[in-house]
Parts: structure tokens; C-alpha cells; sequence
């Protein structure tokens, strides 16, 4: 019994981790938005990019999921954390870069149904050089240390 847990533990790691999508020199992972509590509408989608080539640029989220996608940085002014919008999210030449809880994130304005733990949605994704590429997106329960819930 022992034997078959740790193999499906070793296969639920493997397939939250894997590679989510690649275009270009640009490889997509663990793509997940935050589920929503009560009767939230609004959402956060985060994911991170790994690229092996030249500088490049995310400049477009699109989808069905909500009304309106944006991408949003999220500084702290006097102890307050406020969200803006931004036209980009640079993606460094042979870098890292991140959407995630309490910095750049994909912010997702007004879903119709909330998401529920498990909701699977695409987003497509546009870069300024490599084009573009759909992704499909996991809702999942925030990490417990994660006090970055906003609201508009
Ligand atoms: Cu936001």
C-alpha cells in the first residue's frame, strides 16, 4: 500500500511541474490561476517563462475566462500594495521570468462562474517576437504563506 502512494505522489509532482507550453525559445510552466472564494469574480493567473534564446516581450493575454484580461504589476506604497497595469512583461534573454503572487501577475476581471479548485481555462499568449501560444491554466488554492488577495 505504502508503495502504490509514493508512485502517485511521484506522478502528481511530475505532471504539476511539467512543461505547460513552448514557443520559440520559450518554455511555459506550471501555469495556475487562484481559485475564488464565495462570490468573487476577480482572479490572478500566474505561470513562469524559461528562455533560451534573445530578449523578448510578453505583450498580450487573451481568453474567455473572464471579461477582461490585463497584465498587472504589483508595487508596495507605504505599507499598501497597489496593482497597475503595464503594456509588457519583460522575459530576459537566456532568463527567467515570473507571474506571480505579490508581483507581475495576469490579473482576470469578472468570471461569470468563479473558479473552483481544478477549473481548467485556456490563455493565450502573446510575445513580441516569438508569436503566439495557448496555455491551459489549473485553478488551485494559493500556497498558505500567500497574503497578496487583492481586490478592485
Ligand atoms: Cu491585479
Amino acid at each position: 500500500m505504502k508503495k502504490i502512494t509514493l508512485l502517485l505522489a511521484a506522478t502528481f509532482a511530475a505532471t504539476a511541474f511539467a512543461q505547460d507550453a513552448k514557443i520559440g525559445a520559450i518554455t511555459i510552466d506550471h501555469a495556475w490561476a487562484r481559485v475564488t472564494p464565495g462570490a468573487v469574480k476577480n482572479s490572478a493567473a500566474f505561470m513562469s517563462f524559461d528562455n533560451k534564446g534573445a530578449a523578448d516581450k510578453l505583450i498580450g493575454v487573451t481568453g474567455d475566462v473572464a471579461k477582461e484580461i490585463q497584465i498587472h504589476s504589483m508595487i508596495t506604497e507605504a505599507g499598501v500594495m497597489k496593482m497597475r497595469e503595464v503594456n509588457a512583461l519583460d522575459i530576459p534573454a537566456n532568463g527567467k521570468a515570473e507571474f506571480k503572487p505579490g508581483g507581475y501577475h495576469v490579473m482576470l476581471i469578472g468570471i461569470p462562474d468563479g473558479l473552483k479548485e481544478g477549473t481548467k481555462f485556456p490563455l493565450k499568449l502573446k510575445f513580441e517576437k516569438a508569436g503566439e501560444v495557448t496555455v491551459q491554466v489549473t485553478a488551485e488554492k494559493p500556497p498558505a504563506q500567500d497574503h497578496s488577495e487583492h481586490k478592485h
